[in-house]
């Protein structure tokens, strides 16, 4: 499997989130994909890449045109409000809550952070929009990869993203993403010429980027498995009665899994989600990878143990589909290279 790494990624590196009234240290940190990429370098899954960078025409194929305007003049804005903010990270304090409205541009900086953001906790910092573009170059790029293989050829690539997609909309960033990653993987796919794809979401979290992204679509198939939105983050969707609107009505499927959820009740949800990927007759599939369903993540409630990844990773490989793996959550940072190069291994065999 041909991995592609994000070597700008350490560009991005927030300082604070906001949680319970206070700014704490950022769990999303550098360190985690270095810890991939060292485990990767004891036990390659296959040949390392740097991929070419990403046009805003590639990225505009998933997001808007004023939100990636945003995102690339933020940081400068940020800092002409006052020079001493070069220091400090970029977070959103106010927003276009119900009865707002969502269809104007204000020209005040902290409002428009608040239109295209929904949590207090992803930092905008000086090196963001450089490393998530380079984070969606591996996608795009481990796409391609994938698109163009053939049976002799792997047809199975891995993108060490950072920072993470999968809470990325089409216009908003939040829960530590940016760029959708693995929403982009897709698309490339479906333009070198698949007519279904298949996303399946393990994050611990609902990947609710993808999901909006999709919702009214009926050429991907999105699955989520992941903590109960009713207790976890994101909390405002994730439920089992998504099911996909309009043209969308059937394509979109929801696990929500109560706290504590161990390795032998995730298991089995896999299998249902594996088997909506059959049925639905994808051609490919693109797996949000995080794992921070791990026993020891600091954020999260999964009981998933570090042998149970190799599992994973067969379970995955039962589908017998080209793949496109992209890195999202996991914040046990020690472990996270592990669980993951572990998916990758029991995937390969
Ligand atoms: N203090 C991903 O796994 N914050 N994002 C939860 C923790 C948001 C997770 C509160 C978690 C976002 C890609
Ligand atoms: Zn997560």
């Amino acid at each position: 499997m041909q991995v592609f790494h994000n070597p700008v990624h350490h560009l991005h590196q927030g300082r604070h989130e906001m949680f319970r009234g206070r700014l704490v240290p950022c769990h999303e940190v550098p360190d985690r994909l270095d810890h991939v990429l060292a485990e990767l370098q004891r036990r390659p899954v296959g040949s390392l890449h740097t991929p070419p960078e990403v046009t805003i025409a590639e990225l505009e194929r998933i997001h808007s045109r004023r939100y990636l305007d945003f995102l690339a003049g933020a940081w400068d804005e940020w800092v002409a409000l006052d020079p001493a903010n070069a220091e400090i990270d970029a977070l959103p304090s106010v927003w276009p809550t119900r009865s707002f409205r969502h269809d104007v541009l204000p020209d005040n900086f902290a409002a428009r952070m608040g239109l295209f953001s929904f949590d207090a906790g992803t930092p905008l910092t000086a090196g963001t929009w450089t490393a998530a573009r380079a984070g969606a170059a591996c996608a795009i790029s481990a796409a391609r990869a994938v698109a163009s293989g053939t049976a002799a050829a792997p047809r199975h690539a891995f993108a060490l993203s950072r920072p993470p997609g999968h809470h990325a909309g089409a216009d908003f960033f939040g829960g530590y993403c940016f760029l959708n990653n693995a929403a982009l993987a897709v698309q490339t796919l479906l333009d070198s010429g698949l007519h279904r794809v298949a996303v399946l979401d393990v994050d611990y979290h609902h990947g609710n980027g993808t999901q909006s992204i999709f919702y009214e679509r009926s050429d991907v198939l999105t699955v989520s498995l992941h903590g109960d939105p009713r207790t976890e983050y994101p909390f405002f969707l994730g439920y089992a009665d998504e099911r996909g609107a309009g043209p969308g009505l059937g394509y979109n499927l929801n696990f929500p899994l109560p706290r504590g959820t161990a390795f032998p009740a995730w298991r089995q949800v896999l299998q249902s989600g594996l088997e909506a990927v059959r049925r639905f007759g994808a051609q490919a599939l693109v797996v949000s990878l995080g794992v921070d369903t791990f026993e020891g993540d600091p954020i999260s409630g999964f009981a998933l143990r570090t042998a149970d990844y190799l599992q994973v990773g067969q379970a995955i490989a039962s589908a017998g589909l080209p793949t496109v793996f992209i890195f999202e959550g996991g914040y046990a940072v020690a472990e996270v290279g592990i669980n993951v190069v572990n998916v990758l291994q029991g995937f390969g065999g």
